[in-house]
């Protein structure tokens, strides 16, 4: 009998602990979930599944850019190490990278919406000469535009001369400028001294990003500040702006 008792309190017991941690994991972040989602669909070139998720991030209000920036982006940050480690090819992560491309389509849109009617500056960005990666440049593109600068877009593979040609014609405030690879990062110190040369320095202000870049690097090509991500490329335009 005793021991019976011991059995069914047992059951019971676990029963409702296991009622306990389902409730506390449906409870504690179901939105979570969605990151892991969202992260796997990158990393398994799950393009439709990607986007899917995408439309299921707007359905049901989850933040874009936590969804960019911690669930695709993640994903990707897996690929490339994979692709480092020469456990993935190129092709792979072509399908990966158009997986996050199509659900930015679907995503930017989102980031943009709060867009204020002040214009806190003029920003001319773009991925340097000889490096096609445009993906994080994009996103920074979406949020300084949806924080209230007017930004004009250049895309990747810039020359040189056309950042100084279009800070000249919008007369712009602030140049921001990406490179992914090491063997472009280089470039951004070459419109530097170009924006020197043109006589603008004195008046647009330089912030740059990407992969290999840091703060020691824009310290060194004589940028004004270095930003890891989209957030800090924001705060960091913010701040150069209201100097
Ligand atoms: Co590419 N690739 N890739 N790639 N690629 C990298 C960059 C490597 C690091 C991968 C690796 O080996 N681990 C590597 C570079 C190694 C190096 O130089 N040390 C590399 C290589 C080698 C190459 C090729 C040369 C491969 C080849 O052809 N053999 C080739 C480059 C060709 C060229 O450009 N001439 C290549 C091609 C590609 C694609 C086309 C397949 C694709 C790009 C698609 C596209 O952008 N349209 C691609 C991708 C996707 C990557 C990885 C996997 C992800 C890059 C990415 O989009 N990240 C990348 C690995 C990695 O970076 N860890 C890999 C997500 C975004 C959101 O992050 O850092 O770009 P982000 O942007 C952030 C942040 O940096 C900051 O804010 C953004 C938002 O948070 N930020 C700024 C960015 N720009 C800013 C500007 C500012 O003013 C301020 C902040």
């Amino acid at each position: 009998m005793t021991c019976a008792r011991t059995i069914i309190g047992n059951y019971i017991k676990q029963s409702l602990d296991f009622l306990a941690w389902n409730e506390g994991w449906r409870g504690s972040d179901v939105s979570e979930d969605i990151l892991i989602r969202l992260k796997a669909a990158v990393v398994k070139y799950d393009v439709e599944q990607a986007v899917a998720l995408a439309k299921e991030v707007l359905a049901t209000g989850f933040d874009p850019l936590k969804a960019i920036e911690e669930g695709l982006g993640e994903g990707l940050r897996v690929i490339g190490e994979q692709f480092e480690a020469g456990e993935v090819f190129l092709p792979m992560l072509m399908i990966a990278a158009q997986a996050m491309k199509e659900s930015l389509v679907i995503l930017e849109p989102a980031l943009t919406k709060g867009t204020s009617r002040k214009v806190l500056g003029r920003v001319v960005i773009g991925t340097v000469e000889g490096d096609i990666h445009d993906i994080g440049k994009s996103i920074v593109a979406a949020m300084l535009t949806a924080n209230g600068f007017a930004v004009y877009d250049l895309g990747s593979d810039t020359p040189t001369a056309k950042f100084i040609e279009k800070a000249r014609e919008v007369d712009a405030d602030l140049v921001g400028m990406s490179a992914l690879l090491t063997t472009t990062m280089t470039k951004m110190a070459e419109v530097v001294d170009a924006l020197k040369q043109a006589g603008l320095r004195g008046k647009v202000k330089v912030l740059i990003g990407g992969a290999p870049v840091s703060k020691a690097w824009a310290e060194k090509i004589g940028a004004d500040a270095y930003a890891e991500d989209a957030i800090a490329a924001v705060d960091a335009a913010k701040k150069l702006l209201s100097k």
